[in-house]
This record gives structure tokens, sequence and C-alpha cells, in this order.
């Protein structure tokens, strides 16, 4: 028979120990926690020791069920018959452990089924669960020190909920840091104060234009829309117009410069006709210089342009150019809240070579975050003007405010 003691500072590291020094078919003997002295004697460290032995008389593992039929011989036997221990091995751990399972009421007691054996392994599972509770505490420490370095943790929460939308790290923490500067502590423990709160600091960061307003008393206050294809500007303009005809009463009048698909054409007339609006389709400048002056009754013209892709320069120059022919008095850049940050950053980069000097973002409600459009009104300098969320014309269309943005981000 082999005897061995080992000594560590956990219980799972002793058991560590013993299994690589004698085995997985060890068996624990015996478990003692001690004190030892550290620092000349200054402090105390509790210490595990635990005995085990290899090469037992141990007989097979020999695990009755109590039966129905035969309970008095179960009762009748010894806990350790003849000496023989039965055979527990380490690695059968707690789980398979006679002791757990009631029904296996075997007669012949396990080695885990000792007060020894069974302390042992309370004391490791209690060592190791603490072990675990210190880890996943200094965790958190850690992800809120590199992730949140300045957000007071009473704000945490919102902090999470902020950087989940994708709103940009430095964005969420200025947001929050001012809050908590210029609040009480107790005030900040109500939900619906903070949320009121951010959602004025957000009203205070993000530049937004307002609605499309006519300041001048004669002719017609010219708007065009402009992006890549597909994000939703003959829709958005169909939105805008139906709004100033059927809702403002004024006199508004419609051009396309997307002769490239006959479908788009179509889908704009349709609009036009609904909304009871003249629409004049055309090419080029000189066509576009023309149709501006035929509308000059209008108090609103909206013009429509073709999708260009941001890389393709020169398309985006030819539009620069349709563009300067009749000057108009906003362009709107038309992006989608759906696209990622990159492309976004990058489609305004691009069109302010051509003219951008606002900004709607389309689809709001099938974008998975709403950040972006907050990283992008707060890093661009542009004014947003309008968020669109849904493909029906007229109603899905408003104002852009970062009260409504922020609402989105804590569904208030
Ligand atoms: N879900 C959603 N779809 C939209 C929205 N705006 C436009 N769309 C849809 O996006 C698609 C492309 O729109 P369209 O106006 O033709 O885009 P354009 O190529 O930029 O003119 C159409 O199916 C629209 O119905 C919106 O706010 N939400
Ligand atoms: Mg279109």
């Amino acid at each position: 028979m082999n005897l061995q003691t080992f000594k560590a500072s956990t219980m799972a590291e002793a058991l560590s120990q013993v299994k690589s020094a004698m085995g997985h078919d060890a068996v624990i003997l015996h478990t003692r926690t001690f004190f030892t002295r550290q620092w000349l004697g200054l402090r105390r460290r509790e210490m595990v020791e635990i005995t085990a032995g290899k090469g037992l008389n141990v007989g097979e593992r020999n695990i009755r069920r109590a039966s129905l039929a035969a309970p008095r011989v179960a009762a009748q036997q010894p806990a350790m018959a003849g000496g023989t221990y039965s055979r527990q091995t380490l690695l059968n751990g707690p789980s398979s452990a006679p002791m757990r399972s009631a029904p296996e009421s075997t007669p012949r007691q396990t080695l885990l089924d000792m007060p020894v054996a069974r302390d042992a392994m309370m004391t490791g599972l209690n060592q190791d669960m603490g072990a675990l509770k210190a880890m996943v505490a200094d965790l958190v420490k850690q992800t809120r020190a590199s992730s949140a370095p300045q957000v007071p943790e009473d704000l945490l929460e919102y902090y999470a909920q902020m950087i989940s939308n994708q709103v940009a790290d430095e964005l969420a923490t200025e947001v929050l840091k001012s809050i908590q500067k210029n609040h009480r502590a107790d005030a900040l423990q109500n939900p619906a104060f903070v949320r009121e709160k951010i959602a004025e600091q957000l009203e205070k960061m993000i530049p937004v234009s307002g609605p499309i307003r006519r300041t001048k008393t004669v002719g017609p206050h010219v708007v065009a829309l402009i992006g890549p294809t597909g994000v939703g500007k003959t829709t958005t303009l169909a939105k805008l117009a139906a709004n100033l005809k059927l809702r403002g009463k004024h006199r508004v009048g419609l051009i396309t410069l997307d002769t490239y698909r006959i479908a788009a054409v179509d889908q704009l007339r349709k609009y036009a006709d609904i909304i009871g609006s003249p629409l004049k389709v055309v090419s080029n400048a000189d066509d576009l210089r023309d149709a501006v002056n035929g509308m000059r009754d209008c108090e609103f013209i909206l013009i429509d342009t073709a999708g260009r892709s941001p890389r393709d320069a020169m398309r985006l120059n030819e539009l620069k150019g349709l563009l300067a022919a009749v000057e108009p008095d906003e362009v709107h850049l038309v992006l989608t809240a759906t696209a990622s940050q990159d492309s976004v950053q990058m489609a305004i980069t691009k069109f302010s070579e051509v003219r951008v000097d606002k900004i709607i973002f389309t689809k709001l409600d099938e974008a998975a975050h709403v950040g972006v459009v907050l990283n992008i009104a707060r890093k661009v300098g542009k004014h947003l003007s309008y968020i669109t969320t849904g493909q029906d014309v007229p109603d899905d269309i408003e104002e852009c405010h970062g009260r409504k943005l922020s609402q989105m981000i804590f569904g208030a």
C-alpha cells in the first residue's frame, strides 16, 4: 500500500496533485485544513492536506440497487465487509457518488460515503465556488475599468444599453458624465428621471435642421434628394411631397432625374398622380433648368435623383453638374440607418464633394441599432432633417430629434 500526503492552498489544487502523483484510481483517506505562518510569522495562511492511498486492497465497485425483493439482505450487509474498501476513484466524482443517489442504498459503504470523503468534497466544492466568485467579481471590475472607465457605477446599465445600440463609447460616456455632474446621486436612482435626462442631453448634442421650410416669398423653394441606390430616396420624396401638399396645402412640383430605370419613373408618377402634383422627367442640366423654370408658380419643388455609388467618382461628378445647374435651396443626402457606420461615413465623405446640406436617415424601423445615427450626427457636423420609419407614404416620416432617437434606444 502506498500512502502519501499532499498540501496545497486549495482543495482543488491538492486534489490535482493527488491525481497527477497517484493517478485517477487513488483513494482519499483523510483531509484536514491547517494554518501556516508567513512573513516572519505575521500572516496566517490556510492550507489543505489530503492523505491518499494507492494499491489498497480494494474490491470492485459493487453497488447493488436496493430492490423490493431483497431489502433485508441489503440491510444486513456490513458497512465495510472484511475490511475491503469499495473502489471509488477520484474521477468518479460527486455525480456518480452513491451518496447522492438515494435509491442506490447500497449495503457496502463506498469510500465516498464516508464522512471524511464527503467533507473533503464539500470543502473542495466550497473553495472552488469561492474562487469562481472572486474570479467573476475581478472580471466584472476589469471589464468596467477597461470599457467604461469614466461612467459612474449608478449609470452603468444605461451605458450598457447605449453601447448595445452601438452608440459610440465616447458619446455614451459624455452623456452620462454630464448627467452625473449635474444631478444628485439619489436622483440617479430613478430610471424615468435618468432616461429623461439622457433624452435632453441627446437633444442638445445632436444637430438637427428642423423641417423643410420656405423662407422666400417669391419663387419655389427647391429641394433635391441624393444618395446611394435603394436607400429610399423616391419613397421619402413622395412622403415629403404628400405632407407638404396634403397637410401643408402647398403647391408642390416634382422632378425626377432618375431616367435610368422605367420603374423608377413609374413609381414617382404613381405618387404624383395620387398627390395631384405635376411631375417632370428630365435627363440633363438644361432640361432640369427648364423644368424648374416651368414650375415657377409652385411653392416647393422636390427633385429626385438616380442612386449613385459613393465609389463612382464620375457619376458623382455628373450629379454635381446637374445640381449646379439649378442650385437647389437644400440638398438632403439620404442614407439608410441599416448600413454600417463605416459605409455611412464613406457615403457622407463622397457625397459631400457633390453637395450635402442635411442628412435624412431612412429605415429606422429595420435598423438593428440606432447608435449609428447618433454617432454620425455627432461626428460629421451635418444637420439631420428627417428620419423615416417604414414604407407607408405619407405617414412613416418625422423630423429628426435627439429625443426620438433616445426613445428608440431606451424603448420609452
Ligand atoms: N422598412 C422601410 N423600408 C423603406 C423605408 N423607406 C423606403 N423603404 C423601402 O426601400 C425600398 C427602396 O426605396 P426607394 O424609394 O425606391 O429607394 P431609392 O432607390 O433610394 O429611390 C422600397 O422597397 C421602399 O419601400 C423605410 O423607412 N423603412
Ligand atoms: Mg428612386
